[in-house]
Parts: structure tokens; C-alpha cells; sequence
């Protein structure tokens, strides 16, 4: 009996047999010119008889004629003069250095760099008069930890078996690595590095491995608090696998954060966006694709509530957004509790709240065939968007407030994050209600807006664009009236917008 991997391969019965074609000499040439679909194919026989499946590989695209066309321009003249020419001048640098430190960073970065085969003879001689120098003669200088552990790595690399006891000048009389080590940084990690050449029985080394590991992993952990718990934190969740149906974006919502705020010291709060947007996005998707009208509800209902005591009456797809969103939210104000010492959680309940109720009216509005006027529209559509959940996390993120100001927040900002919502939420339905229509959705300002004014499509594109040109007027002259309020949330919002119109320029739905 045949199997197939899906019942759409099925086998023509001009090719029923398709394994005879295999026996003996196969050319690649008629291989290849097997149809697609019977190489997909698993035919499983009784014991005996051939089993054959394909992994069904493109051909290859480095036909053989084009990888012999390929040339460099970097070949022959002027480049091979240009080439003596720099090598000359390391060499000159290498022996003229002043310092045995200079010397030895030159070498480093050489070899780094996949270069230092171009001087062997003179890297050589250098290390080798460097270890006859300090360890021979032992003429007596003082390096710090990181020059020692340098030049141990480099002479042990080159074959020259330095002592190990060279690190003894950096423990204490119990014989422990010094406390104030752990600041040098620089010193740590070339340190680490040397303990890798140790032999058997060598323990300072492996002492020393131990305890710089140890500290550069708290350093690391230091800068990026959250870096270890972001990695792969979409994974983790399994909503890109288990949601079949959702968006399994996690790149494309990073991009979005890069252009809401660019700055390297806001890493952590692009981090977070990042999970917050891949959320929005998985959830957007249960109630705009999948979801039917009484599984949202209780979806709905149980995001209001906060509590996971109201999660067993979810289907299980729902239990995992609902948990997933739960704990991911939790702890991030758990974060901001710890490291700020202000509760926010209030603030991001009643945010994911307004957002899973302006969902849940746009699914009443679709399974009740329900067209509003633009107005009626928008004064959900603003929040549907998701855009006041992207900027009251990214607040709390950029900022230090007190729970005084925490709490003011949440209304003198009121006009900024509506006008940005605003145009997120029309660039957005530019760029991807034809695609939503299509699919199933409700109608979006566009469609309200042609229904409400009788107006062709084309009107009413250009309705919208200028309702977002009206829009970037207000949010203008909002710094000009608001000038106490924070430039860098001020930022934020009116990047967003930006991005929005950057991302959704020539429709968004190659990316989404
Ligand atoms: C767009 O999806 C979407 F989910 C956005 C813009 C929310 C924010 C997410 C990011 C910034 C990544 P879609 O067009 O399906 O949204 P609507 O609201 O139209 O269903
Ligand atoms: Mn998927
Ligand atoms: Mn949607
Ligand atoms: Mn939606
Ligand atoms: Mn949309």
C-alpha cells in the first residue's frame, strides 16, 4: 500500500510505479525531471522492497558556469602593490613599537583579524624575544591583569610554556582571585580567555576559568537584567507553533520598536515592546480570525478580570494567550515594581482590558454584519489598534516616575497617545483593510467612511489621508503648548506614528 505524506501528492498512474524509474542507473538529468509532487512522496511496501522518499531539494543555483564566471576585482595590480605596501608598514609598526604591550595588542588584533599569517616570521621573533625578556632573564616590570594575561595567551598559543604561577600576583594570602578584580573588566575577560591554555594539573588556572566565568556571567547579567529571560521568550510562550492561525512575527515586531526608539541605552525598553507587540498581534488575530463570538466573550471576560481562576472555562488555545499574556504582563510590572519600587499593574490591566473590549465590539460589530459611521468607528478604533498599550508600556520603560506621577501620566498624556493611536489605526487601515475584508473582517475606516458618504474608494482613501494630515497638525503643536511634559515619551508617540506610515507606505501585508 502506498502512503503519502498528504493526500493532495497523489500519484498519476502514468508514474503508479514510480520506484522502477529508481532501480539501476538513475542520470541526475532524469531525476530532475521527475515530477515535483511524486518525489514527495513515501511508498511503504512489505518487508523486501524498496522504500524511497526525497527530501525534495531545489536544484541547485550554482550552475557551474556561473561559479566559473565569478572574478574579483582585488586581483593583480593595484592592489598587490597596495598590499606589500600596508604589510611593510605592520611590520615597521611591530618592530617599532615602544612597549612590549603595544607589541602584543598589535598581534592580537593581526591575529583576530585572520591576518597574522602574512607575518609569521616577524611575530616569531617578537614573542620570542618577549619571553626571553620577562621570563628568562626575568627582568622584573609591572603589568597590570590584563597585559599579564595577554601576553600568557599569546606566548602559550606561540608554544612557549609560560608558568601559570604568573597569576599569582593577583590572589589574596588565602589564595583567592582579588575582590577588586571583579571591576576590571578588561583584565577578566583576557583572563578568561588565557585559562583556556592550561594542561593537566594546572589548578590557578582552572580557579582562574571559574571565577571570571562567574563574574563576567554577573556582569552581563548586571547590564541586561532582562536579556536571559527575553531570549527566545517567544518560544518559550509557544503561541508561533501552537496557534497555527496567529501571526508568528517576532522579527517584524522588533523592527517596529527599533523605530519607536532608536537609542542604544533603551535596549530593555525595545525588549519589551518587542513582547508586548508579538502579544497584541497573537491576540488581535484570536478575535479578528479565529475566535468565535462566545469564546471572546469569555476571553474578554477574563482579561477584565485578571484572574486565572477564570481561565479552565477557556478552550485550550485561548488558556494558552490567556496565560501567556497573564504571566508576560505580570512580570513585567514585577520588574518595574523591583527596579522602580512604583506598582503599575493597575495601569497595564486597564490598558490590555480597553483593548480586548474594543476587540470584543469590532467582533460584535462583524458577526452582527454591523457598519458604523467613521466617527462611531474611530472612537474605538483608536484603542483597537493597540497603540495606548504599546505607549503606556514603553512609559514605564523610558522613565522613572513616582506613583504620583505615574498616575498623572495616565491622564495629561491622554491627547498625545489618542492622536498617535489615531494615525497608527489609519495608516493601518490603509495599508491592510483590503487584505482584513477579504479574510473576514469588519469594515474598517475606509468602509465606513464610503458607506456613510456614499463615497468611491478612492474618496475615501482620501478622506483618511488627510484626516492623518490633520492629525500630525495637533500633535505638532502639542510640544509647543506642553513643554513640561517628557520629550522622550513625546518621542515615542509620534515615532510610532511615523513608523506606522513608514511600515504601512506600500501596504503591510508582505510583512504581516
Ligand atoms: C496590525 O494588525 C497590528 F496588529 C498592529 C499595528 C498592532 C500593533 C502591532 C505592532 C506595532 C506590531 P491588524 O491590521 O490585523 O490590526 P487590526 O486592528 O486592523 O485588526
Ligand atoms: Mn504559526
Ligand atoms: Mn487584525
Ligand atoms: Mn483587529
Ligand atoms: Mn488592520
Amino acid at each position: 500500500a502506498l502512503t503519502h505524506f498528504a493526500s493532495s501528492f497523489y500519484t498519476p498512474p502514468a508514474l503508479a510505479s514510480p520506484r522502477r524509474a529508481l532501480v539501476g542507473p538513475v542520470s541526475s538529468k532524469n531525476y530532475r525531471s521527475l515530477p515535483t509532487k511524486v518525489r514527495c512522496m513515501v511508498a511503504t511496501e512489505p518487508a523486501g522492497q524498496i522504500v524511497w522518499r526525497s527530501a525534495n531539494y531545489q536544484t541547485s543555483i550554482w550552475e557551474y558556469d556561473f561559479v566559473q564566471s565569478l572574478t574579483s576585482k582585488y586581483k593583480g595590480e593595484p592592489y598587490t602593490a597596495r598590499s606589500e605596501k600596508l604589510k611593510a608598514n605592520i611590520r615597521m609598526m611591530l618592530a617599532n613599537a615602544s612597549k612590549s604591550l603595544d607589541q602584543l595588542e598589535l598581534i592580537d588584533a593581526l591575529q583576530r583579524l585572520g591576518l597574522s599569517y602574512h607575518f609569521v616570521d616577524e611575530i616569531k621573533s617578537t614573542l620570542k624575544s618577549l619571553f626571553y625578556k620577562n621570563h628568562i632573564e626575568n627582568t622584573k616590570t609591572v603589568h597590570d591583569l590584563y597585559a599579564t594575561a595577554l601576553e600568557f595567551r599569546l606566548l602559550r598559543q606561540h608554544g612557549y610554556k609560560v608558568p601559570q604561577e604568573v597569576f599569582n600576583q593577583f590572589k589574596d594570602e588565602q589564595g583567592n582571585f582579588r575582590t577588586w578584580l571583579h571591576d576590571d573588566l578588561k583584565g577578566m575577560l583576557f583572563l578568561y580567555e588565557a585559562s583556556y591554555f592550561l594542561v593537566e594539573g594546572e589548578s590557578i588556572l582552572e580557579d582562574a576559568r571559574d571565577f571570571t566565568t562567574k563574574n563576567l556571567e554577573k556582569y552581563v547579567e548586571k547590564c541586561n537584567p532582562s536579556e536571559y529571560l527575553s531570549k527566545m521568550w517567544w518560544k518559550r510562550t509557544g503561541l508561533g507553533e501552537k496557534l497555527d492561525f496567529a501571526r508568528d512575527r517576532p522579527v517584524e515586531n522588533f523592527l517596529w520598536t527599533v523605530g519607536i526608539i532608536f537609542e542604544p541605552q533603551f535596549g530593555n525598553c525595545r525588549r519589551m515592546l518587542t513582547k508586548v507587540n508579538s502579544l497584541i498581534t497573537t491576540i488581535d488575530d484570536v478575535y479578528d480570525v479565529y475566535g468565535t463570538l462566545d469564546e471572546l466573550e469569555l476571553f474578554t471576560d477574563a482579561i477584565v478580570r485578571w484572574d486565572l481562576n477564570f481561565m479552565d472555562r477557556l478552550p485550550d488555545y485561548m488558556k494558552l494567550c490567556f496565560f501567556a499574556l497573564y504571566n508576560s504582563v505580570n512580570e513585567m510590572a514585577y520588574d518595574i515594581l523591583k527596579n522602580q519600587g512604583i506598582d503599575i499593574l493597575p495601569y497595564f490591566k486597564k490598558v490590555w482590558a480597553d483593548l480586548c473590549k474594543s476587540y470584543l465590539l469590532e467582533a460584535k460589530w462583524y458577526f452582527g454584519g454591523y457598519t458604523p459611521t467613521l466617527q462611531e468607528y474611530m472612537d474605538n478604533a483608536w484603542i483597537s489598534i493597540a497603540a495606548p498599550v504599546i505607549l503606556v508600556h514603553a512609559y514605564f520603560y523610558v522613565s522613572n516616575p513616582t506613583t504620583e506621577e505615574a498616575s498623572q501620566f495616565m491622564e495629561e498624556y491622554a491627547d498625545i497617545i489618542r492622536w498617535s493611536s489615531m494615525i497608527l489605526r489609519l495608516a493601518d487601515d490603509l495599508g491592510t483593510s483590503t487584505d482584513e475584508l477579504k479574510r473576514g473582517d469588519i469594515s474598517k475606516s475606509i468602509q465606513c467612511y464610503m458607506h456613510e458618504a456614499a463615497a468611491s474608494e478612492e474618496k475615501a482613501s482620501d478622506h483618511i489621508r488627510n484626516l492623518i494630515g490633520n492629525t500630525w497638525k495637533k500633535i505638532n503643536d502639542y510640544q509647543f503648548i506642553n513643554p513640561h511634559i517628557s520629550q522622550t515619551f513625546i518621542g515615542i508617540a509620534i515615532n510610532l506614528a511615523r513608523m506606522a506610515q513608514c511600515m504601512y507606505q506600500y501596504s503591510y501585508n508582505a510583512l504581516l
